[in-house]
């Protein structure tokens, strides 16, 4: 299914008068906003494969309707996101959930809808058919080379997958970890892990990055090889120039402080991409903004202010991808109030008044420092999330017309009631 150029004109001719007037009463307000508007037409957040289908919990899984079978018809998915929010323009692949059988048909179809390759992400967190070594206890730092050899080879194979799609960027998150104690020499299971990622990063193309994320706790629940950021920038900074830390929101502890992680990874230019999600008690994968709509703009303002300090792309630079899982919603609808989530989250980070906020903190003055950063957060942005849809051709109101088309009736009608999207 593909969404008709004049079912959005005319969805958003209904609602162009109430749009006008809202756009119209913020521009009085704060002034000239194209640049504003620029930048969120720029923004694209790339979207997983593994997303598009109901998630399930480890108590069970209950299955949606009209789920993508094929690799075919979750970029179809991603092309109905990207053509209702104009925001969605790249798709990020699971390896070997994924496997594209010809690359340039599945390429040439993805850019039918408008969409790039992100980030190829590498699986060595279950084993597979057929496979000939267990990952039960662990890949990249198993104490058998190898196990270990058979990972690192899995990942030159996606980087090969990848960079047959147009991907610039490999993301490695490892299940590696121990959860008894004396189980790992906490040591030789980094130095072993450094060895088989410096292995991987030989086999990187040269414009090609390599994000290693971490998680501070499951599947194993007393020590994570790559726990926290601390060793993930270790790993970044041992790798080399093409290696970077990746902040999956869902990976940390409890109220750390995301927004000073990613203030510091930037400043020591090794931030490379982000996960989106939200959650209330660990990693939940709940939809974006979900739980904490005030911390993603604090995470937000520090990306806005930390990328502008060292002059990067905010659209390009880093990558930006939503790592949810969805097991009560609709996934496309999901997908379309996470994305609704980060550009809100954006869009209010661009409003803060960066020369004002320096004068309060150089005058301790903290009261106006709150102020400032809560002018910014309390202001209504969706009308200008809304305008940067219509300039891009998008709808006015995605999860509206979404309803409207009734997509999921009509996808259901095509693929059928009980498909199954492979992954988790
Ligand atoms: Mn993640």
């Amino acid at each position: 299914m593909r969404i008709e150029k004049e079912s959005i004109e005319r969805h958003n001719e209904q609602h162009l008068a109430k749009h006008r007037r809202h756009v119209d009463f913020l521009s009085q307000e704060i002034g000239s906003l194209d640049a504003l508007f620029d930048k969120l037409v720029q923004f694209q957040v790339a979207v997983p494969s593994w997303a598009l289908g109901t998630g399930g919990t480890r108590f069970g899984r209950f299955s949606g309707r009209g789920e993508p079978g094929t690799l075919e018809q979750k970029i179809a998915d991603v092309g109905l996101l990207h053509a209702l929010n104009g925001s969605s323009g790249a798709i990020s692949l699971h390896i070997p959930w994924d496997i594209p059988e010809q690359p340039t048909k599945i390429k040439e179809l993805a850019s039918s809808y408008g969409l790039r390759f992100d980030a190829v992400n590498s699986n060595t967190f279950q084993d597979q058919p057929g496979q000939a070594l267990s990952y039960k206890f662990g890949s990249l730092h198993h104490v058998d080379a190898a196990v270990r050899e058979q990972a690192v080879a899995h990942n030159l194979e996606v980087i090969k997958q990848g960079d047959a799609l147009g991907s610039k960027a490999l993301t490695v998150w490892l299940a590696d970890g121990s959860s008894f104690p004396g189980q790992l020499n906490f040591r030789e299971a980094f130095e072993r892990t450094l060895d088989s990622l410096q292995a991987i990063y030989a086999g990187l193309p040269s414009d090609w990055k390599l994000f290693v994320e971490y998680k501070a706790f499951e599947p194993h629940f007393y020590s994570m090889t790559i726990a926290d950021w601390g060793q993930s920038l270790l790993l970044a900074n041992k790798l080399g120039p093409q290696a970077f830390s990746l902040v999956d929101l869902g990976h940390h502890h409890p109220n750390a402080n995301i927004e000073q992680i990613v203030a510091l990874l930037l400043m020591e230019g090794k931030l490379g991409g982000f996960h989106f999600n939200d959650s209330k008690y660990a990693d939940d994968d709940l939809t974006a903004g979900a739980i904490k709509p005030y911390q993603l703009f604090l995470i937000f303002n520090e990306l806005v202010e930390g990328m502008d300090a060292r002059g990067l792309d905010h659209a390009t630079d880093l990558g930006w991808m939503i790592d949810a899982s969805h097991n009560l919603k609709d996934p496309l609808a999901d997908l379309l109030q996470s994305v609704e989530a980060i550009m809100i989250a954006y869009a209010q980070a661009l409003l803060v008044d960066r020369q004002a906020l320096r004068a309060a903190q150089a005058a301790h003055d903290v009261v106006r420092a709150q102020e400032i950063l809560q002018a910014a957060y309390r202001t209504d942005v969706r009308p200008l999330v809304a305008e940067a849809r219509l300039r891009s051709g998008a709808a006015l109101n995605p999860i509206g017309l979404y309803d409207e088309l009734a997509v999921r009736e009509a996808l259901t009608k095509e693929r059928g009631e009980h498909t199954v999207a492979t992954g988790l």
